[in-house]
């Protein structure tokens, strides 16, 4: 296509860069100092490593890995990583690659750096399309309670399947042990029994009475660990017990409709002062599953997927197959009714498989 090499035409990466500078000025506003600072990557292009402790969809922070410091940065065009079709490019505990110029404040992250793993919610929208909550963490931690508000245990194993697929080791803590009644301690129980014995490690604890916090302590020392969980279970405050340094924002949960406000926005990471990183998240209503293909939906039930290799037919789904062994372990108390009923409402339930 000839007219491409004509010298009289508008250069087409220059024609890109008035392009991006537009957009630029389209999101963001007469921000001069975004300008300065796009425009000085783009000619200077210093990059400088860093890792995202906060992110607001159009502004992260990013803690320098040298200094220390914690510089503001934008995106500069579109980040394609690894494949993830996510509503978010970037997402805390990511390490970038920016670039900032001399006189500026803010950075322009220009790369996202492998990532060692990361975890996902299921996006606001329809589309098949995640949001991913945190990435390369050591531990997810799900925050849940048995009243006020109610956690589901559909809930608790979507998460614990996302923390499967992802291979992300999880913990489970109970919190609010004070509020508890009589029969709400014996379902308390029940739970810990089942969890702990496919082999998630479980704590009960009350932020408020300071049950526990020792344990949680040392569950967090020198790991980096994504607290998630239901709005109202009290992952900030938790937090804000664990180091009392940090003051992170919680409030009452409503008591019309014994749920929480949603009180964190947006996921951020903080360091603790034992050691270590905690990444506190917004109260989510579910994880997304999108990978997971039905038949494989039992490989992330540990205890059913150990049992499985005893099932007559190496495909059985363990929902109507002759010599299961799945069903033969429930009878006999090994595999909890409680999980089987989750996995077979998550395996045919395919209008939240996406969504829930
Ligand atoms: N009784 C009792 N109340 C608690 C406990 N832990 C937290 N709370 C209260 O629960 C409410 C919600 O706590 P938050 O820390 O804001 O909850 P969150 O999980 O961070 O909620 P989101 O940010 O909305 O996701 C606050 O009023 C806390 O004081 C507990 O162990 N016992
Ligand atoms: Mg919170
Ligand atoms: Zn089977």
């Amino acid at each position: 296509m000839t007219y491409l090499h004509n010298p009289g035409r508008v250069n087409n990466s220059n024609l890109l860069f008035l392009f991006r500078l537009f957009l630029i000025h389209h999101k963001y506003g007469n921000n001069i100092e975004i300008f300065n600072t796009f425009v000085a990557v783009r000619k200077y292009d210093i990059l400088k490593k860093g890792l995202v402790t906060k992110s607001t969809g159009s502004w992260y922070l990013v803690k320098d890995s040298e200094t220390g410091k914690i510089v503001s940065c934008i995106i500069r065009g579109k980040l394609r990583i690894q494949g993830i079709k996510s509503t978010n490019p970037v997402a805390v505990g990511d390490m970038v690659e920016y670039g900032i110029s001399e006189n500026s404040e803010t950075g322009v992250i220009k790369n996202v750096l492998n990532r060692k793993n990361y975890i996902v919610r299921k996006s606001t929208n329809l589309s098949k399309q995640t949001h991913i909550l945190a990435a390369n963490i050591d531990q997810a931690v799900l925050m849940v309670t048995i009243a006020y508000p109610e956690t589901y245990t559909i809930f608790i194993d979507r998460f614990l399947i996302t923390a499967e697929a992802y291979e992300i080791p999880a913990k489970i803590i109970f919190n609010k042990t004070d509020l508890y009644n009589e029969k709400q301690n014996q379902y308390l129980n029940e739970l810990i029994n089942i969890y702990h014995n496919i082999g998630y490690e479980c704590f009960a604890t009350s932020v408020k009475n300071h049950t526990n916090i020792d344990k949680i302590k040392s569950l967090l020392k020198n790991k980096i660990s994504l607290i998630a969980g239901n709005s109202g279970v009290g992952k900030s405050s938790l937090i804000n017990l664990i180091d009392s340094g940090l003051d992170l924002k919680t409030s009452e949960i409503s008591d019309y409709h014994k749920s929480g406000k949603h009180t964190t926005t947006f996921a951020e990471m903080y360091a603790l002062s034992i050691g270590g990183y905690i990444i506190d998240t917004p109260g989510i209503r579910g994880f997304g599953l999108h990978d997971i293909k039905n038949e494989e939906l039992f490989h992330f039930f540990p205890e059913i997927f150990r049992i499985s290799k005893n099932c007559k037919y190496h495909n059985c789904t363990h929902v109507h197959e002759p010599g299961c062994a799945i069903k033969k372990a429930i009878e006999e108390g090994i595999v909890s009714q409680l999980r089987y009923e989750n996995y077979l409402n998550i395996l045919f339930d395919d209008e939240t498989k996406h969504r829930l």
